[in-house]
């Protein structure tokens, strides 16, 4: 199938529909009825985004007359229905003031981490052939103008650079963009249920990144269906301590499950305890989402703050496995409950549940959502496997894409012919139906919940003219649980050169620096496997003597 985006076969829309999962409601909508029904409730909370610097607080009123007038204002500047606009912004107010009012237009946010650079950008922007970018001008003491500038360059169908948050230089100010103070409501475009709201990033195992094409119907579906189980209602106070684009941070629940709630979200400008723990104390946040590396830091630093974090009922993991002496730490360090996700952008989550015996909830990874995620645990040869044995997971469900944006290619090796999703996770699941996470088949690092495609990488390597041939592989590391090992081989002829400056070559090719090699090690030759291919497996259990 080469449509843009694979959809659901038309009985199983028609069956999820039936069931209720499929709603018929769209992102704007949602916002529309919640600021109808409660105007004045705080829907957002920037601790830094006041004119001084200060707190700044926006009202479900405010939010949804915002969304409208950024939402006329980018229409008369041409963004229309079925537009691309890359969106990398940090956690400040504005994103969900751009967000909401491209889900009103029709437009597709395609979402991009402040960490992505030129390379990713770039390939964003001419993959969508999007019409506009939206920018901080500095972040994390990084000017985003000159990364918009080079990436012009080569964008040429990318009409216009909005900035935020300082001097727009050459662009314009997206505080500039809403024109009329009081709009009619966009009414042409409008998107349906069904529609497209917007393309994430999947976290990738091969050379360029993919595109998932997530619908209002079944992206909604997932955020109420994570607001019961993760307990979000009208009195939550959700904290967004990763970067808000993230699927995780978004969604589960995230902050889309908190305005859903008609809760309060709060934003917080790093997830270090430093920033992190006064902003509980203030705000009375009472749920968050952390990757395993911040929840040991947050565990490691609660017990010695003078600040109050009593508020907090909950404290959501995942995004990497979460061992189970530090899920142990958790409860008693933070006086919260656990609970482990274990998702992904593509579609499918699992949570443990709030009264899940804590021996489950700390040594699982959850069980899915919906009653109608299915489950498949294969072996090499896509046969099931027996109850409780380990294998490949596959899924298909109400939430779960049938097919990436724009990858006729990919989609073939990457979905079933009858459309379960290859998650390339290696799980086994217990007698309650809980999934534990045992490993990955996926050629890919996760460094700590941020993924790395090993492909991409080697290929910025390649490119380094001493290099004669490269693999990348995720090496065990205490902190971040893995990360990455490069092994190159140099050519015969070439100048003698160092891991560092290596690492340096990477860097300098613009991609987010999370995809610098850790370590860099130089050998002759790569393990091979009976036909002669490279062994990749070979070269893990190099790296990781714990690894068979
Ligand atoms: C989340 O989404 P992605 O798209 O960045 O990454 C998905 C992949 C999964 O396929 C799996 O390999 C890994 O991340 N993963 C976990 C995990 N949670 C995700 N591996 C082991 N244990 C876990 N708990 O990472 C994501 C999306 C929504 C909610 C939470 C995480």
């Amino acid at each position: 199938m080469t449509a843009a985006a694979p959809t659901w076969p038309a009985g199983f829309a028609e069956r999820y529909r039936e069931a209720g999962w499929w709603r018929g409601e769209t992102f704007g909508g949602m916002l529309r009825e919640r600021a109808a029904a409660h105007p004045d409730r705080i829907a957002i909370v920037d601790p830094t985004g006041g004119p001084d610097g200060g707190r700044r607080t926006w009202t479900y009123g405010e939010l949804d007359l915002r969304a409208d007038r950024m939402a006329a204002g980018l229409t008369a500047r041409g963004v229309g229905a079925g537009d691309k606009v890359v969106v990398q912004l940090p956690n400040v107010a504005e994103f969900f003031e751009v967000v909401f009012a491209l889900f009103r237009i029709g437009a597709l946010p395609v979402f991009a981490l402040p960490a992505h650079r030129r390379t990713e950008i770039g390939y964003f922007c001419s993959f969508t052939g999007a019409a506009a970018y939206v920018i901080p001008a500095t972040h994390g003491g990084f000017d985003y103008r000159e990364l918009a500038a080079r990436v012009r360059e080569d964008a040429p169908e990318l009409r216009h650079v909005f900035v935020t948050g300082g001097d727009p230089g050459a662009f314009t100010a997206l505080s500039e963009v809403p024109l009329d103070p009081n709009p009619e409501p966009p009414v042409h475009g409008r998107p349906a249920p069904r529609d497209l709201a917007f393309l994430q990033l999947s976290g990738g195992s091969t050379g360029v990144p993919k595109l998932i094409p997530r619908t209002h119907d079944d992206y909604l579906y997932s955020v109420r269906g994570s607001n019961e189980l993760c307990g979000v209602t009208a009195d939550s106070v959700y904290l967004v301590a990763l970067p808000a684009a993230h699927n995780f941070p978004l969604s589960s629940p995230g902050s889309i499950g908190a305005l859903y709630a008609g809760a309060r979200v709060v934003l917080s400008p790093q997830p270090v305890p430093d920033v992190a723990f006064p902003l509980i104390e203030s705000e009375g946040v009472t749920i968050t989402g952390l990757v395993p590396p911040l929840a040991l830091l947050w565990t490691d630093a609660a017990p010695r703050s003078p600040y109050d974090l009593s508020s907090l009922d909950v404290l959501l993991v995942g995004g990497a496995k979460f061992s189970e002496e530090a899920a142990r730490r958790v409860g008693p360090a933070l006086g919260c409950t656990l609970q482990q996700v274990f998702g992904m952008a593509e579609g499918l989550v699992n949570y443990t549940r709030l009264d899940d015996p804590l021996e489950t909830i700390v040594t699982t990874q959850g069980r899915p959502i919906s009653p109608d995620d299915e489950i498949l645990v294969v072996d090499d040869e896509d046969r099931e496997v027996p109850a409780g044995a380990t294998g490949h997971l596959l899924t298909r469900g109400p939430y779960t894409i049938r097919g990436y944006w724009n990858a006729p290619t990919h989609n073939a090796r990457s979905f079933t012919a009858d459309g379960f999703y290859r998650t390339g996770d290696i799980v086994r699941v217990t007698p309650t139906g809980h999934l534990v996470v045992e490993g990955r088949a996926k050629d890919q690092i996760n460094r700590g919940g941020e993924k790395i495609a090993a492909e991409e990488v080697e290929n910025h390597l390649l490119a380094h003219p001493a290099v004669h041939d490269a693999n990348v592989v995720a090496e065990p590391d205490p902190y971040l649980g893995e990360r990455t090992l490069a092994y190159v081989i140099l050519r015969a002829d070439a100048e003698p050169v160092t891991g560092p400056a290596v690492k340096r070559f990477v860097r300098t090719r613009g991609l987010a620096a999370y995809k610098v090699p850790d370590r860099v090690e130089f050998v002759t030759a790569f393990p091979t496997t009976g036909v002669g291919k490279v062994s990749k497996k070979d070269l893990r259990a190099a790296a990781d003597p714990g690894v068979s």
